[in-house]
């Protein structure tokens, strides 16, 4: 169903049914539309008032229909009241929270007071509920660290739980803000579905299989039944690989995390593949997870990272910054537990936190102390990582996901992949 608001100007002869809507139509509309009537004019008493209840209601061109209106302020007529409108024109504006053509995404964050963040609520450590009903985890930190930079309240955060098909949609359409929960960066998704930002995790595809089959090498898997979610990377990947090495894989899709984790866990597959830290999330939510093998090696590049949709370069500058926020916070050493809000006479930890200098945040229209908000918030990159990740057995150090380097020092490299721009 297309879902369009107008607006309609109503001149309404007073205490009469006859209603007339003196905007001009720009095309008919014969499904059902929401309609937003936001004033009403009474001819005889020249009374102005605000309507501004949303009605659903059938509606074409010249076509007389009942609308229900919630009047506002006080008007000669009670309230709710019902009239007979002849709609002469819909005009299509954006539902509530949605942008507004031309206007920028961070203006419509603020309008609206929070973050839309296209999460996973399903994969513990990365995004999850938990006992309390929070979301939480990884990427959920990225979140609240936007809301952080943008509105000052890492709780000002807007979740919309997304299995691996409805992503691509919710990008296209715009309805959300960024999506952060364990995506792929590809080139087509990079194409068509959003811009993505610095990745978050470096991680493979792998298998998972009871150890009671006694398989080493993903190589052994000739014949195996693999469970697989749809709508990700790792079918596309898991096709690649059974017929580069005619493996003869029974594969079984699944739409969601938990229907394909409760088909490997009650035997139906022999073996479950999906990232690598995804194996090792589930494997830790499983009855007995020493019973289950992650098998050496990887079958691709899985780089996790925030998207944001196409077209508005100030809030995907803001994500990139924010991100690079979380990882210098970490090279300099300042956590959630340091932040300094006062001169330290370490230049670059001073630019960084804005106590001198500026590394562009007021041209991203952020404030000059942001890095104080976001991670006083949420904390550094390693920070969020030790939160929610070295719990479950994620060993950051000497992994791709260690930082490049300790401090912005080209002569003291950590060995990992973990970098942003330099914030000056
Ligand atoms: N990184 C891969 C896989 C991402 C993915 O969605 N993985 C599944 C299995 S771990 C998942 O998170 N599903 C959660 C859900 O559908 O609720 C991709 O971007 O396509």
């Amino acid at each position: 169903m297309a879902i369009i608001s107008g607006v309609m100007l109503l001149v309404i002869a007073a205490c009469t049914s006859e209603v007339e809507v003196t905007r001009v139509v720009t095309e008919t509309q014969t499904e059902e539309v929401m309609v937003e009537v936001t004033r009403e004019v009474t001819v005889d008493r020249e009374v102005e008032v605000e309507v501004t209840r949303e009605v659903v209601v059938n509606v074409g061109e010249g076509e007389v229909l009942e609308v229900e209106v919630e009047v506002t302020r006080e008007v000669p007529v009670e309230v709710p009241v019902t009239r007979q409108v002849e709609v002469t024109r819909v005009v299509e504006v954006p539902a509530e929270g949605m942008m507004e053509q031309g206007e920028s995404r961070v203006q419509t964050i603020r309008d609206r007071g929070s973050v839309v963040c296209a999460s996973n609520n399903s994969l513990a450590g990365f995004g999850f509920i938990n006992a309390n009903g929070d979301t939480v985890g990884f990427d959920i930190d990225l979140c609240r660290a936007l809301a952080a930079a943008v509105l000052g309240d890492p709780n000002a955060v807007e979740y919309r739980a997304t299995v691996a098909a409805e992503r691509g949609p919710a990008m296209q359409s715009g309805e959300v803000d960024v999506m952060s929960r364990n995506t792929t960066w590809t080139s087509s998704r990079d194409i068509t579905w959003g811009d993505f930002a610095q990745t978050m995790f470096y991680d493979g595809q792998g298998f998972m299989v009871p150890g009671s089959l006694g398989l080493s090498s993903m190589m052994e898997l000739a014949d195996a039944k693999v469970c697989v979610q749809q709508g990700t990377t790792t079918e596309l990947n898991l096709q690649d690989f059974n017929n580069q090495n005619n493996l003869n894989l029974d594969v079984v899709t699944f739409p969601d995390n938990v229907s394909s984790n409760e088909a490997y866990s009650s035997g139906q597959c022999d073996a479950l593949t999906t990232d690598r830290s995804g194996l090792v999330s589930t494997r830790a939510g499983l009855d007995t997870p020493g019973d289950h093998v992650i098998l050496a090696g990887t079958i691709s590049e899985e780089p996790l990272g925030p998207v944001v949709p196409h077209g508005d370069d100030q809030w995907y500058d803001i994500v990139k910054t924010v991100m690079a926020i979380l990882i210098y916070a970490e090279a300099f050493e300042i956590t959630s537990a340091n932040v300094p809000t006062a001169v330290t006479g370490d230049t670059a930890i001073d630019r960084l936190f804005g106590l001198e200098g500026s590394f562009g945040q007021e041209d991203l229209g952020l404030s000059t102390t942001v890095a104080q908000d976001v991670i006083g918030a949420v904390g550094n990159y390693g920070e969020i990582y030790n939160r929610h990740l070295t719990p479950l057995g994620l060993t950051r150090e000497g992994s791709r996901n260690a930082l490049w380097a300790a401090a912005p020092c080209g002569n003291c490299p950590k060995g990992g992949q973990i970098y942003a721009a330099p914030l000056r």
